[in-house]
């Protein structure tokens, strides 16, 4: 077989196959992309109080908000008032990840919860902008790339199922980023209500048509192992999770865990919540399918919304100065420097 170092080509002599080398192709690419690192963001939405800031701070065993200054760990995470993004380096065996974390003031505490979901949605597009006018610049080397690749949407476990706010918000995003629904504080329910909740969360989500991140289809040719955890990760929907940042003592050992009179929640035992399953599935597991989805389905949509208002604007402008008597190369040119100036024009303006 060919190693991935020097050049082992060779051609076909005598009948028998040999090798020309380009088996090492995903070693080259392996190598580089380790050496670039690699980069993901993760956003949390829903109603206030329902432990977003807790559980993104669990996620990554990084204490996300450790610079405040507050003596009490129960009281270390505040109320979220404004769009905050968090960024962490953190490496593992040599691999590095710059991990981004858009934690989202909770709804539900202001009189009137029309339109919530309103800035969410702007901050998603303006950072769609912001890497659509990098990439139509001269200069596309060192892009920063801080595009949402996905969103831990928290669902209430106090109500029978989704709330009307529940639904208008995902709605308003479902095209914009991969959602990932979430069962908040799922050491409020029984495992026998976890379960129904979770079969009527998934039952509102198809009735009201919208569209959450779907993991894709397993490989025909996989083990049934992996067939059988890909089913299961499926059927999880939405992650019942438990967020804590308390360290208690549970036999002997020091977890991540919530202390009550009758005993405690372990935050990483798999028997209390589905935690590991979630932080697996975007971390072990999907990485990389959603930062694609991401690329592929809604910056894609994005792109050509915006270069279709773009060219739609152009034409009007065009037909608006009518100059009737040009030959075609003069008013192709004319279109295209058109073209240009609002291009350049719209992303100033945010028209589009
Ligand atoms: N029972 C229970 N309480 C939790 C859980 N996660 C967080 N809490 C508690 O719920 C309260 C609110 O948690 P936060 O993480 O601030 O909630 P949030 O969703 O960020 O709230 P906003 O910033 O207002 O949107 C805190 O007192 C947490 O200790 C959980 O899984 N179970
Ligand atoms: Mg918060």
């Amino acid at each position: 077989a060919a190693s991935h170092s020097g050049w082992q080509g060779q051609v076909r002599t005598g009948g028998h196959k040999e090798y020309v080398g380009f088996a090492t192709l995903p070693n080259q690419v392996h190598r580089k992309s380790v050496k670039k690192g690699f980069d993901f963001t993760l956003m949390v939405a829903g109603e206030s109080g329902l432990g977003k800031s807790t559980l993104v701070n669990s996620l990554f065993l990084t204490d996300l908000y450790k610079d405040r200054k507050l003596l009490n760990a129960e009281e270390r995470i505040t109320q979220t008032v404004e769009i905050t993004k968090h960024t962490v380096d953190i490496e593992e065996k040599g691999v590095k990840l710059k991990l981004t974390i858009v934690d989202t003031p909770g709804f539900g505490d202001a009189v009137n919860n029309t339109e919530c979901w309103k800035s969410v949605a702007d901050y998603i597009d303006q950072q769609f902008e912001q890497y659509f006018r990098d990439e139509s610049g001269l200069n596309r080397k060192n892009i920063q790339d801080n595009r949402v690749h996905c969103c831990l949407y928290f669902i209430s476990p106090f109500g029978h199922g989704l709330r009307p706010l529940d639904v208008e918000f995902m709605k308003a995003l479902h095209e914009k980023v991969n959602i990932v629904p979430i069962l908040a504080k799922a050491d409020t329910l029984t495992p026998n209500e976890v379960k129904k909740k979770k079969f009527k969360i998934r039952e509102e989500i198809e009735q009201y048509g919208i569209k959450i991140y779907q993991f894709p289809d397993c490989d025909s040719d996989e083990d049934e192992d992996f067939k059988q955890q890909d089913q299961e990760l499926k059927d999880s929907i939405p992650f019942a999770v438990i967020g804590s940042n308390t360290v208690v003592e549970a036999k002997g050992k020091r977890v991540r865990g919530r202390l009550y009179p009758w005993g405690i929640v372990e935050v990483e035992n798999s028997a209390h919540c589905d935690f590991v399953k979630l932080r697996n599935m975007l971390v072990r597991t999907h990485m990389q399918d959603l930062k694609d989805v991401t690329r592929e389905t809604h910056y894609e949509n994005y792109r050509a919304h915006c270069i279709q208002s773009m060219t739609r604007m152009v034409v009007k402008e065009r037909n608006r100065k009518q100059t009737p008597n040009r030959n075609g190369e003069e008013a192709m040119l004319m279109n295209i420097s058109s073209w240009i100036k609002f291009t350049t024009e719209c992303l100033g303006n945010q028209v589009i």
